[in-house]
């Protein structure tokens, strides 16, 4: 089902007449809105008078993760507070959040192109829709719900996590859609083996997954496991939240639609910037055609993936294949973006520790596992007598328990992710010798 079948077929031609107008809308806005834009654009000689549209569009430079940090909080806003309608902020920026905003109207196009994604998914006026999506400020929950409500939907906000409360409601409302992580989506599918749940007492047709990279081989587990069909929905905070671009149920592994009237993508070289040639990899890059309280021009996504045209086509948007990976070196772990450099920053307010630890990150069944290894510091150590720093150790001196205790907290209070401290002696983790030293392991096998 198409929700907006005018514009999901509308004529390329038309098409990019569509985001050529827009386009210079959106520059002339922001130049006289944002300050941060019209000091870019003078500094590149660039003018609203005389910009031509798409033609001009790599001229505009990039906008970064680290030009919302610089302006936090309302820096890039280009209304005044009170036409804010709404804030949310996405995960995984070091110190201050990423805090995003929206005018009544950008609210009521982020619900429209939420309705396109999950009719795109499958669902249909009149279904019920799970949404184990986490309600907040995180543009998941509510992103999911207001879109569900647009396309006519029944919506169950159960929100994130509670596995128990999912499989009942599952049962007892027999909703027949599901959004969640593909992770959680896998969780569920597990328990409900794990349980013995007969497939009739579900009725779910459908599951739209998101936030995190996923596979095919992930996609055959949740759709066996959950009797459904599972597309692909993607977003960002920085541009809207989910629904940036999403999979039709009948082209499943064939790329996800980026609905191209209000976000306009492209493909660039990770260490050059330069466009690439269609259907190759590169870094996502995208610009808000209509945003009215953040327009954000060329925003660096950071995500690698292709965008190309290509056969099997209900729509006639760009298609963008699934995300391969990051250009930095943000981890997204059940969902929720995380820079090792939160830990850092963490360790860095704490006493007793060195500044050296190591991230990895591993799967465990189907969720996603961290665990972060710290150096106690060489005064500490010396302070104990000890040589090394061993379980036993930690077992026997209760000040290291407290600390590794503590270090646990203020990960979970401000990453929002639980994981595995290890306490290690001053030296034992490996140092730079003069190149790049990685603090990062990736050990999560996605294929
Ligand atoms: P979201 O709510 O969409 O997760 P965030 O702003 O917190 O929004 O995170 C955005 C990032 O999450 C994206 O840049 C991308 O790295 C990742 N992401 C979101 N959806 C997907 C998806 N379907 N596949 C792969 N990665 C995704
Ligand atoms: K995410």
């Amino acid at each position: 089902m198409l929700f907006q079948p005018e514009i999901e077929r509308m004529p390329l031609a038309q098409l990019r007449e569509l985001q050529n107008t827009r386009l210079k809308r959106q520059v002339e806005y922001v130049y006289h809105r944002v300050p941060f834009y019209k000091a870019k654009f003078d500094a590149l000689g660039i003018h609203p008078s005389t910009f031509q549209g798409l033609t001009d569009l790599t001229r505009l430079g990039f906008t970064r993760k680290t030009d919302f940090r610089d302006n936090y909080p309302f820096g890039l806003f280009a209304v005044p507070q009170p036409e804010v309608a709404r804030l949310h902020c996405s995960s995984g920026t070091t110190g201050k959040a990423t805090v995003v905003g929206y005018t009544a109207q950008d609210l009521n196009i982020f619900a429209e192109v939420v309705a396109r994604s999950l009719a795109a998914a499958g669902c249909r006026p009149g279904m019920k829709l799970q949404n184990a999506y986490g309600y907040g400020l995180f543009t998941g929950g509510l992103g999911i719900h207001y879109g569900a409500e647009k396309l006519g939907l029944t919506v169950i906000p159960v929100s994130g996590g509670g596995t128990d409360r999912q499989l009942q409601l599952l049962q007892d409302f027999r909703p027949e859609i599901i959004c969640a992580t593909p992770s959680y989506a896998q969780v569920l599918a597990e328990e409900i083996q794990r349980r013995g749940i007969a497939p009739e007492a579900l009725n779910l047709q459908y599951a739209a997954l998101g936030a995190e990279p996923w596979t095919e081989t992930i996609r055959q587990q949740v759709e066996s496991g959950l009797r459904v069909q599972a597309t692909n929905i993607y977003g960002l905070s920085e541009i809207m939240g989910p629904g940036v671009s999403q999979e039709d149920v009948n082209e499943r592994g064939t790329g996800s639609y980026v609905w191209e009237d209000h976000f306009l993508p492209e493909i660039v070289d990770k260490d050059t910037g330069e466009p690439v040639a269609e259907g190759e990899l590169g870094v996502l890059v995208f610009t808000t055609l209509t945003k009215q309280a953040m327009p954000i021009l060329r925003y660096w996504t950071n995500d690698i993936t292709n965008l190309y045209y290509g056969e099997s086509r209900s729509r006639t948007h760009v298609k963008m294949g699934p995300i391969r990976g990051r250009a930095d070196d943000m981890l997204i772990i059940r969902g929720v973006n995380f820079f090792p450099t939160q830990v850092e920053d963490i360790l860095r307010g704490l006493d007793h520790v060195s500044p050296y630890y190591q991230v990895v990150a591993s799967r465990r069944g189907s969720l996603d596992e961290v665990e972060v290894s710290v150096e106690i510091s060489e005064e500490l150590m010396r302070g104990l007598e000890l040589a090394a720093v061993t379980e036993a150790a930690v077992a026997q001196h209760e000040c290291l328990r407290t600390l590794r205790g503590t270090l646990a907290k203020k990960i979970k209070d401000n990453i929002g992710l639980s994981m595995h401290v290890q306490l290690l002696g001053f030296g034992q983790l490996p140092r730079s010798e003069g190149g790049k030293l990685s603090r990062v392991r990736d050990l999560r096998d996605l294929n």
